[in-house]
């Protein structure tokens, strides 16, 4: 084994969450390197490459905040950034920390094998080389297992099909084109409008209708962005308060003591304010009681229906089986008035089911759909489905996905026993997958990053969560959804994906305890020499 196969660190990853990781252990001075899959950096900003694909969170609160030079020097062009600024910021990063000579592009990791005696782990790449690392960081993605339905005859159709995750890198030509879409999710909303304004044709295919909202995007104009720059203590201070770590936080006045009137005035302004403030900013009561729920939703609802000409397709798109911000809210430009365009038509898949895929298109219980282009917007292996792609391999040779079979089980979401000197960064049960993403994984690095540190310092061998901290953690993920709606409702949040084997049950999968709680367990924790990891 040679020397350049030796690190002290290992990180899988170089999206938001690697790049960072990576700039902290620089900071370290350890031997480190960040092995991607993709052809470059960027991670989910590398790979959606969909037309329309874009922030949700505000651009100012999703950018890095621990270089004040950095913050100095960006502008964003965008209140919410599309996906090419988004990538030319996380390479501007990269650059300008010289941070790229550290990274190993079209490497994925097929197996990571822990080894006791001496303690490393090796890693083995789909080009059959083996690494060495002591320490080991995963920062894969909680939505980067791309799931493409099981529908028969997929392989059959003859004109172009992907799914949105895998949008390829060379434009794609919508003009004139018949285009099918199968399903609604956050990511069908942003993409379909933008189809309506080029295809001849467009059909959208859905199963179950999301609770959008409009995201009321802006250019950010030059004197607002020298604005936001003398704002930027004040930003990420907001975020570190807020449960999600976004700039919109719960509302706390007392929901029965508002009139009726009192109410909509609120929710009409927050309506029309931009970004996720119509669920996050909204009374704490519309997402933990059903009748509180309900009015909100009735709300919403007459909102599509002023939104949608023909009432019969207008209640189509209103959900009917969960209140709105019971699964994630997808954001939208114009996606309701899509529906207005000749060019475009929704087929409800409860009426008429998909059969299969054929040589030319969809066919569907009622008829045959011809398509140039079938879209796949169809969702992720969410939160675990990366680490169910790798043979993860801990004490006696067991996987993370057999461990995990039942659901995940972690400490903070950071760590899991069985399997030292890995740390899952922003992993399942973290408060980082349900937050404001580079707010939670800052959080979760910087943290991480001070762990290792005790460890050389200390000059330790190795680090694990003990299983008795692991089963109280994942009781406390458990216990963080009882009081809110959404564990009653089918969603990543809560574990499911039809397109998966197995993911038919609830499976905990994020810590809703708030970010503030978590930040301060994380604190705790360390402060008392990292209760509840066993060194050596
Ligand atoms: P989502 O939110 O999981 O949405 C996937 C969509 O695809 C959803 O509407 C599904 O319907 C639909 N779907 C999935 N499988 C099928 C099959 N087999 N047939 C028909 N329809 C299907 O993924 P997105 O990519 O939109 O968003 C993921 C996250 O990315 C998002 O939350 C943001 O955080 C960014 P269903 O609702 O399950 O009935």
């Amino acid at each position: 084994m040679t020397d350049q196969h030796n690190y002290d660190v290992v990180i899988v990853g170089a999206g938001v969450c690697g790049i960072y990781a990576l700039y902290r252990m620089r900071e370290l001075g350890v031997r480190v390197t960040v092995l991607e899959a993709g052809d470059d950096l960027g991670g989910t900003w590398y790979w959606n490459r969909y037309p329309g694909a874009r922030f949700d969170s505000e651009s100012y609160s999703y950018g890095y905040s621990f270089s004040k030079e950095l913050l100095e020097e960006w502008n964003w062009t965008e209140q919410f950034s599309p996906q090419p600024e988004t990538l030319k910021y996380l390479n501007y990063v990269a650059d300008k920390f010289e941070l790229r000579d550290f990274m190993q592009f079209g490497c994925r990791v097929v197996e990571a094998r822990f080894h006791e005696s001496p303690t490393h782990w090796s890693i083995e790449l789909e080009d059959g080389r083996i690494l060495r690392t002591k320490f080991l960081l995963t920062a894969i993605g909680m939505l980067s297992a791309a799931t493409l339905p099981t529908i028969e005859g997929r392989e059959e159709f003859q004109g172009e099909s992907f799914h949105t995750y895998y949008w390829p890198k060379e434009p794609v030509s919508l003009k004139n084109k018949r285009v099918g879409v199968i399903g609604t999710g956050a990511t069908a909303v942003q993409l379909i409008p933008e189809v309506a304004k080029e295809a001849s044709q467009l059909v959208v295919f859905q199963r179950r209708p999301n609770w959008c909202a409009p995201l009321h995007n802006a250019r950010i104009e030059p004197e607002t962005m020298t604005e936001i720059k003398a704002s930027y203590d004040r930003i990420f201070a907001r975020c570190a308060r807020t449960p999600g770590g976004f700039i919109h936080g719960p509302d706390r006045r007392e929901y029965d003591d508002l009139s009726k009137e009192e109410k909509i005035a609120f929710w009409e302004h927050l309506y029309d304010s931009p970004g996720f403030g119509k669920w996050l900013a909204n009374f704490v009561k519309v997402l933990l009681d059903p009748e509180a729920n309900a009015e909100y939703s009735d709300f919403i609802a007459d909102k599509i229906r002023q939104r949608v000409k023909d009432p019969e397709l207008a209640e189509k798109l209103i959900p009917k089986d969960h209140g709105f911000g019971t699964r994630r809210v997808p954001l939208e430009t114009h996606y309701y008035e899509s529906f207005n365009q000749d060019n475009v038509q929704l087929v409800d898949l409860n009426e008429t089911p998909i059969e299969r895929i054929t040589r030319r298109g969809i066919q569907t219980t009622d008829q045959e759909y011809e398509f140039d282009i079938i879209v796949y917007a169809t969702g992720f292996d969410a939160i675990t489905g990366a680490f169910d792609r790798i043979q993860i391999r801990g004490r006696n040779g067991q996987t993370l996905k057999e461990k995990w079979e039942e659901g995940p089980s972690t400490y903070l979401g950071l760590q899991t026993s069985g399997f030292p000197n890995l740390a899952i960064l922003a992993g399942p049960q973290s408060a980082s997958v349900g937050t404001n993403f580079p707010r939670g994984i800052e959080e979760a690095v910087d943290w991480v990053t001070g762990l290792l540190k005790y460890a050389f310092d200390q000059n330790l061998d190795l680090i694990e969560a003990s299983q008795e901290a692991e089963t109280e953690w994942t009781e406390l993920v458990k216990d963080s959804y009882n009081m809110l709606l959404l564990k009653d409702v089918k969603s990543w949040f809560t574990g499911y994906n039809s397109n998966v084997e197995g993911h038919d049950t609830t499976r905990y999968l994020v810590y809703f305890g708030g970010a503030p709680d978590y930040r301060q367990r994380l604190t705790d924790i360390a402060a008392n020499d990292y209760k509840g990891f066993l060194f050596k």
